[in-house]
């Protein structure tokens, strides 16, 4: 089996620093996220960004500094988020592919999410990849439903995105397709051929479908956007959780990739080279 890639989603969109004193919220927070999940067996960061008092932001500038402050501290694939948080517009969410982060995600439609409704139109999805694209970005395909493997061959089709490709399973999320082992097997079989793929399963499946990915071969993304707690009632470090996967795949006997081996893996070109 290849090294295992294990991402990490500090921070995400929904969390609010009131649920957990381990949200990093500032840049410099980010960095230290970043220099302590890479200590620990991470390759990829998925970024969000907030401002000081916790609220979302897609602002460039906050992304340049978070950015900056990740290279500071690691070697971590930076992927951008362009999901960001509900309510932001379709320009917003891709404003940030204009520094040219290694990676970025890119939602291959639209879904139910709690009460609102995470929105991935087509002509949406066809503009964040045509920008993604533009700045020569690789996207990772967040997959919330099985349908969503369906808009993404679409969108190949079209010629707006390239297969294969890496993709997230995102399961759990309430209003999209549950987390469960049978929901993984049955979306890394309608897989493309060739695609990569990882899974971040929402809440306590976390670390089952983890435990299971990487069994399975693919790859995993823990994280507090997904994940507030380490155990019931315990609330968890985002370095905790990737020390955890790290634990489970030494004693399946699968290696965890570096950055380096990661970006192998997914055809980026070396930090070096960039
Ligand atoms: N915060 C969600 C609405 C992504 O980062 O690309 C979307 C999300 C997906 O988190
Ligand atoms: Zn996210």
């Amino acid at each position: 089996m290849d090294p295992l890639i294990i991402t990490v989603a500090p921070v995400g969109g929904e969390v609010m620093p009131d649920q957990t004193p381990y949200l990093p919220v500032t840049p410099a927070q980010l960095g230290a996220t970043a220099r302590a999940i890479r200590a620990a067996g991470a390759s990829i960061v998925h970024v969000h960004c907030r401002n000081d008092d916790g609220s979302n932001t897609h602002d460039v500038e906050r992304f340049r500094q978070a950015y900056e402050a990740i290279r500071e501290a690691s070697d971590l694939i930076i992927q951008f988020s362009t999901g960001g948080a509900i309510g932001m517009t379709p320009a917003e969410r891709a404003a940030p592919l204009a520094l040219r982060p290694e990676m970025a995600t890119l939602t291959c439609g639209s879904v139910n999410f709690g009460d609102d409704i995470f929105e991935n139109s087509f002509p949406i999805m066809r503009g964040i990849a045509a920008k993604i694209a533009e700045h020569g970005v690789t996207p990772e395909l967040e997959i919330f439903d099985l349908g969503h493997l369906s808009n993404a061959k679409r969108l190949a089709s079209e010629g707006a995105i390239r297969l294969p490709a890496h993709v997230d399973f995102v399961l759990g999320v309430p209003g999209a397709l549950e987390a469960s082992v049978e929901h993984l097997v049955d979306c890394v079989r309608a897989l493309p051929p060739g695609c990569t793929w990882t899974v971040a399963g929402i809440g306590r499946m976390q670390l089952t479908l983890a435990a299971v990915a990487v069994a399975m071969g693919g790859h995993v993304r823990v994280g507090l956007e997904d994940n507030l707690y380490y155990s019931k009632g315990r609330l968890a470090t985002n370095e905790e959780l990737v020390a955890r996967v790290v634990r489970i795949a030494e004693e399946l006997g699968r290696p965890v990739a570096t950055p380096s081996q990661a970006r192998d893996l997914l055809g980026i070109r070396s930090l070096s080279a960039a």
